[in-house]
């Protein structure tokens, strides 16, 4: 059997439990795959199914494989199938972060100037029924706002107690500053919930002066690198304690440049030896109209490649060798959905306060078999294709941006997309390792020809592609299900290939990366060649050599 012939057919993630595809996305299912090549084709060298942390359960302690198996944040795989959804039943805070604004969410957990309408336990709980029961890859109920879940621990342990009680197979999550944590740890092991997040963006007070204007503890109100140092001792006790009970800890921390970047290779150095699972690095999000300190005093955020960089540093051998989250997305805490998807409004309180929801949890548990089996195949095709995304990254690796709805699928058109996922990849090697929000380049139909998406110099499309083109600029090619010839001319004037198919991700990403690297490496010899003088070059190769030659499109 040929790896080709091994693979499953593609399906998107949202069709598996729940939506009929689109007669567009029907035909493009059973469409050529067009500019990806056969894996068949490709060398069967390489390295084994190593995945990297964070995208597999392979490797990992069973217990703990369990937890993460369908948690979307903790398993960079399972968000490709698997939703979360937050209840917004916290009001209050105990500390102030200087990228926070109180009439919003808690920017720890989502971004700011999002605000969430407050719930009640009882109101949550049936919110999350009707969710569950709608959207049945929902795994996760986190409480992440919009204030600080503990410091309104009656609210959010209500809460939990009550979905506990008879949402039974579904997660609990919760994010926290930490200031508080210690003091609950025995209730949140009582109540079985597996994950907390702990916001920590420094371990070094004087650092966190910069962030901290103030902290509420004990009933006083401390400042300076006072209210930083009982912070962090706070946090570390909270991390502490909890994974001595076997509790997964991610942290978060939100990078500020110039003032805690540099600092957080040393934060995930601590919370990795202490234990913690996954590091999360999230930007700083940050304007005027936010009405934060930082906003207002024009502390900017940092790009998506320092980003990556810092990323890059802290998951590094000579960094913090931390397993590192890169498919964050920020939500909202009132999200519903996949991650990077926002289902909110779909449920409006008309639609769980009025009559008695039922859970259905024998229609769930038969969506997330069916999720499973997928999800196998996919493995499956991966491990058979020997794809890794561990440690043993191929020398030319180069970015690819992705266009897709989940499934573990490119099975997007260009203009539909909000975000794209950026791979790194290279011969055999493939990689996530971050998403990029872009503004939706077609709103409909009208905005469609046969030929894909149009538009091209309408009032603002154009500003829209370059945007665009320009957040991409970093990439060597764009995957999506269909793209128009604008949008596609757009990016191959700013250097991006457009390639049309429709296929696993891991497989034609893999592929198109080795063929774009060995392309990589043949324009950096043909310049070197330039640069030679004449007497002292080698015969040019006519080819770009076996990677390109067996797998190129
Ligand atoms: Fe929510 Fe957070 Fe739990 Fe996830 S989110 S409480 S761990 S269920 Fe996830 Fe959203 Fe990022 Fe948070 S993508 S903001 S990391
Ligand atoms: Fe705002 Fe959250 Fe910080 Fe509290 S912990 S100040 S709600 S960002």
């Amino acid at each position: 059997m040929t790896p080709q012939s091994a693979r499953p057919a593609p399906v998107p993630a949202r069709s598996i439990p729940l939506t009929v595809l689109s007669p567009a996305e029907a035909a493009a299912a059973s469409a050529p795959v067009a500019a990806a090549p056969s894996p068949a084709s490709s060398p069967a060298t390489g390295c084994a199914s190593t995945q990297g942390c964070g995208t597999s359960t392979t490797g990992l302690d069973p217990a703990i494989a369990e937890k993460v198996a369908n948690h979307p944040c903790y398993s960079q795989e399972a968000h490709q199938y698997y939703a979360r959804m937050h209840v917004p039943v916290a009001p209050g805070c105990n500390i102030q972060c200087n990228y926070c604004n109180r009439k919003f969410d808690c920017a720890n957990e989502s971004r700011p100037g999002v605000t969430s309408k407050l719930l009640t336990p009882e109101q949550a709980l049936a919110k999350v029924k009707r969710v569950a029961s709608e959207i049945k890859q929902m795994s996760v109920l986190g409480v992440a706002g919009p204030g600080e879940p503990l410091a309104n621990a009656g609210r959010t342990f209500r809460t939990m107690e009550l979905v506990a009680r008879e949402c039974p197979d579904i997660k609990l999550c919760v994010s926290t500053n930490g200031l508080a944590l210690v003091d609950h740890v025995d209730r949140i092991a009582d109540l079985g919930i597996d994950h907390v997040t702990i916001t920590i963006n420094m371990i070094d007070p004087e650092v966190g002066e910069r962030i901290y204007p103030w902290v509420a503890f004990r009933g006083k109100r401390h400042t300076g690198r006072e209210a930083s140092k009982i912070l962090v001792e706070r946090q570390l006790e909270g991390l502490a304690a909890l994974t001595e009970r076997g509790i997964l800890c991610k942290v978060n921390s939100v990078m500020i440049p110039g003032v805690n970047d540099e600092h957080l290779v040393e934060v995930s150095r601590t919370v990795r030896g202490m234990g913690a699972f996954l590091h999360n690095v999230m930007p700083l999000v940050s304007a005027p109209e936010h009405g934060t300190h930082y906003g207002l005093t024009g502390q900017r955020g940092p790009t998506p490649q320092e980003l990556k960089a810092l990323q890059d540093r802290c998951e590094g051998d000579d960094g913090a060798q931390m397993n590192m989250m890169r498919h964050c997305r920020q939500c909202r805490a009132d999200a519903v959905g996949l991650l990077g998807e926002d289902r909110g409004d779909e449920f409006g309180p008309e639609t769980y306060l009025e009559g008695e929801v039922t859970y259905d949890l024998a229609g769930r548990q038969e969506a997330h078999a069916a999720i499973e089996r997928w999800r196998s195949d996919v493995r499956a095709t991966r491990e058979e294709l020997r794809i890794s995304a561990g440690a043993a990254k191929p020398e030319r690796t180069v970015l690819i941006a992705v266009a897709t709805k989940g499934g573990g699928v490119v099975n997007q058109h260009f203009g539909h997309a909000e975000e794209f996922w950026i791979y790194e990849a290279g011969e055999r090697w493939a990689r996530l390792v971050g998403t990029r929000s872009v503004a939706r380049y077609c709103e409909g139909a009208s905005e469609c020809d046969d030929e894909g998406e149009s538009g091209k110099g309408e009032s603002g499309k154009g500003s829209v592609l370059d945007r665009t083109a320009s957040m991409l600029s970093d990439c060597a090619a764009v995957l999506c299900s269909r793209i128009g010839n604008g949008p596609r001319e757009t990016l191959a004037a700013a250097g991006i290939e457009a390639v049309e198919c429709y296929d696993i991700i891991d497989s034609v990403v893999a592929t198109e990366g080795a063929r774009l690297a060995a392309q990589g490496a043949q324009q950096t010899a043909d310049d070197l060649f330039e640069d030679t003088p004449d007497e002292l070059s080698a015969p040019r190769p006519r080819s770009a050599g076996p990677v390109a030659a067996e797998v190129g499109s």
